[in-house]
């Protein structure tokens, strides 16, 4: 069936702002946004519930771009509708300070709901989205009261699927069962070295058929109708997720550059964008040209979308006077605020509790959890060893992701960004590097997934260096706007809890061990809520005059301190740090700092760990016991030993700088 004239100008009013805003920042990549224009219309127009004056609506359907190249796309879009974003801005694509950057970024952008650009990171965002809604709906809908009730959308292209993290996360939707999860497969047999046939011959509907999908095809993505049939079949299905393959021609109505991988990545080119125009029948050659009529038909969006949130706000208003007490919870959560007294059960640990940091840390999370029920999550199959599960829990508390550590990262992202909880998810540390790329996103996008990152050294032993983390903690640190919490021992991990549940702008990872390490006594060295500062003095030279610092962060804090006792022993004037957090002390004032390392005295830091993140603070002249090789199978004392993490290297290393920095120079 032809498209009607009206909608046609809509459709092709996205292509030619699409190639028009590319073709004027002289990069970026229009192909794929002209060939999705009649989607982008038929899910904007006649499916999406959103209201462009509030993009925060809470109840509104959410659209994730996972091909966020395609971003023009989606920039086009959120105009049209009118969103709080211009034309003039539009013409600003990919320019210093602009609101339409290269690839989509939530918060940069009304209306864009994940940053995404990394292929296949949006499709795990998205399956989080749909796992927070459907506990949201669980635990908040009652019967007449569907107060939480929408559908989570995904765009992805050839690149996002041939992503190992699709598998992942598509995998666990599958499971999960996410029938309100509605993908759309950009099938243009496109991708930037040319056909797909060069790498990719999977048979994509049997692919997602096999992780228990609901899945259509439309053989033509400029079929209006078939389109907006596919969408309601997926509505209608509410017992498994959707994949929706749209056969497209990238670059599409361009004579010399459609279906070519040319027009996936650069401008079209002056001529050619004449040409296209031309082609389309398009009214005028004039750039960013948005004819009347066909603004006017995006922009019913607005009246749309404020008739759908009111009668949203009718149904709210409903359920507030039914249930007063779960309206304000789930006000509450959405918002963000913590409940009152939600720390008030944390545990206190003495001397005699020995363990190690991760058994601490399951017994946190569970004196917090009944608490703030909004902290929901698990492990990638290591629950017992990550002590992750927050007993009686149960499902939708506890999430079982599977052994898939890159899709569990991405999904507690997208539950981050749908609001309404505080994911946390756990696995080796050593396995974060599964995880780097959705850990980099959060950090980005100052999402605040909490980690919890166990058997964090050598020190977990037998399982050998395959297990042993030696880089992670230098390159999870080196993240702008990531906070790594290693605490030294069980009192400091309650401390480490209350900061990640405090924190709010970023990701916040806990780094824990396997192994025992004894508890601090705190009645003879100082409180654990020095963590809060980054760093802190936890035992001082008499008159608080030291003559060198030895300062290290979790279990390498009791190597510290028996290195402080020696050297006190000894007559000599230590003063022992412990340094849980480098990011929060970095943000301390230079006073603070320089209180717990005063300029001069020589510094030793030790941490089983490569030394990398430490030569900022031990300065010129100090001295790292760090790792600078990978570990070895063996029971972790051995290995401790035969790596020189000992308290006889750090006297050692001390005695040295003692020597040294008496020299006259
Ligand atoms: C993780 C990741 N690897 C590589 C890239 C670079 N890249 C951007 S798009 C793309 C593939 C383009 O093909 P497709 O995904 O099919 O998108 P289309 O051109 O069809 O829109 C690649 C490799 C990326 N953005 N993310
Ligand atoms: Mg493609």
């Amino acid at each position: 069936m032809e498209t009607p004239a009206l909608e046609q100008l809509c459709i092709d009013t996205v292509r030619t702002l699409s190639m028009d805003a590319v073709q004027q920042a002289e990069s970026g990549h229009p192909g794929t946004a002209m060939a999705l224009a009649p989607l982008a219309y038929v899910l904007w127009q006649r499916h999406l519930r959103y209201n462009p004056t509030n993009p925060d609506w809470a109840d509104r359907d959410r659209f994730v771009l996972s091909c966020g190249h395609a971003c023009m796309l989606l920039y086009s879009a959120l105009y049209l509708t009118g969103y709080d974003l211009t034309l003039d801005e539009i013409k600003q694509f990919r320019q210093w300070g602009t609101r339409t950057p290269g690839h989509s970024e939530h918060g940069v952008t009304p209306g864009v709901e994940a940053t995404t650009g990394p292929l296949g990171q949006g499709t795990g965002n998205a399956v989080g989205m749909a796992i927070a809604e459907a506990q949201l709906a669980t635990l908040f809908n009652r019967p007449g009261h569907q107060i939480v009730d929408h559908y989570t959308y995904f765009l992805a292209s050839d690149g996002d699927l041939m992503e190992g993290i699709s598998h992942e996360a598509c995998s666990l939707a599958g499971h999960l069962k996410l029938g309100k999860l509605i993908g759309f497969y950009d099938d243009n047999h496109i991708t930037i070295d040319g056909d797909t046939a060069l790498a990719f011959s999977d048979d994509t509907a049997k692919r997602f058929e096999a992780y228990g999908w609901h899945v259509q095809r439309v053989a033509d993505g400029n079929d209006l109708n078939a389109l907006d049939q596919a969408i309601k079949n997926a509505r209608q299905t509410p017992d498994a997720p959707s994949l929706i393959i749209v056969r497209t021609h990238i670059g599409w109505g361009s004579p010399h550059k459609q279906d070519t991988a040319e027009a996936h990545g650069a401008p079209l080119g002056v001529d050619e964008v004449k040409l296209t125009k031309q082609k389309l029948g398009w009214p005028t050659l004039e750039p960013f040209f948005v004819p009347d009529e066909a603004l006017a038909q995006w922009r019913r969006a607005r009246e749309r979308g404020g008739r759908l949130e009111a009668e949203w706000r009718k149904k709210w208003d409903a359920y507030r006077k039914a249930h007063p007490d779960l309206a304000a919870e789930l006000e509450r959560r959405l918002a963000g605020g913590l409940p009152d007294g939600w720390d008030a059960a944390l545990p206190a640990f003495g001397p005699k509790d020995a363990q190690a940091t991760r058994a601490a840390s399951g017994k946190v999370l569970n004196a917090l959890a009944p608490k703030l029920p909004e902290l929901i999550g698990g492990s990638a199959d290591l629950a017992g060893s990550n002590n992750t599960d927050i007993k009686g829990g149960g499902p939708g508390r506890n999430i079982h992701f599977g052994v898939r550590e890159h899709g569990m990262a991405a999904v507690v992202n997208g539950i981050c960004l749908h609001q309404g909880f505080i994911p946390f998810c756990g696995t080796f540390l050593i396995f974060s590097d599964y995880m780097r790329p959705s850990i980099r996103l959060a950090a980005l996008t100052h999402l605040r997934p909490i980690y919890i990152f166990t058997h964090d050294s050598i020190g977990l032993g037998e399982d050998g260096p395959t297990h042993q983390p030696i880089e992670q903690l230098s390159t999870l640190r080196a993240i702008p706007n990531m906070t790594v919490i290693r605490p030294a021992d069980a009192t400091e991990v309650v401390e480490a809890w209350r900061a990640a549940i405090l924190h709010k702008n970023g990701p916040v990872a806990l780094v824990l061990t396997r192994q025992k390490v004894s508890v601090v006594d705190r009645a003879t060295y100082a409180p654990a809520a020095g963590l809060h500062r980054g760093g802190y003095v936890l035992a001082d030279a008499p008159g608080g005059k030291p003559e060198i610092v030895l300062m290290g962060t979790g279990s390498e804090v009791e190597l510290v301190l028996g290195a402080y006792e020696k050297l006190k022993a000894d007559g000599r004037k230590p003063r022992a740090v412990s340094m849980p957090c480098l990011e929060f002390f970095a943000t301390q004032p230079q006073s603070y700092r320089d209180s717990v390392l005063p300029p001069g005295v020589p510094r030793v830091a030790i941490e089983a760990a490569a030394p990398q993140s430490w030569y900022r603070w031990v300065g010129e002249h100090g001295t790292i016991v760090g790792i600078e090789r990978f570990g070895a199978s063996a029971p972790y004392q051995r290995i401790y030993q035969e790596l020189g993490l000992t308290v006889e290297r750090v006297v050692d290393a001390a005695q040295r700088l003692l020597a040294t920095s008496r020299d006259p120079r």
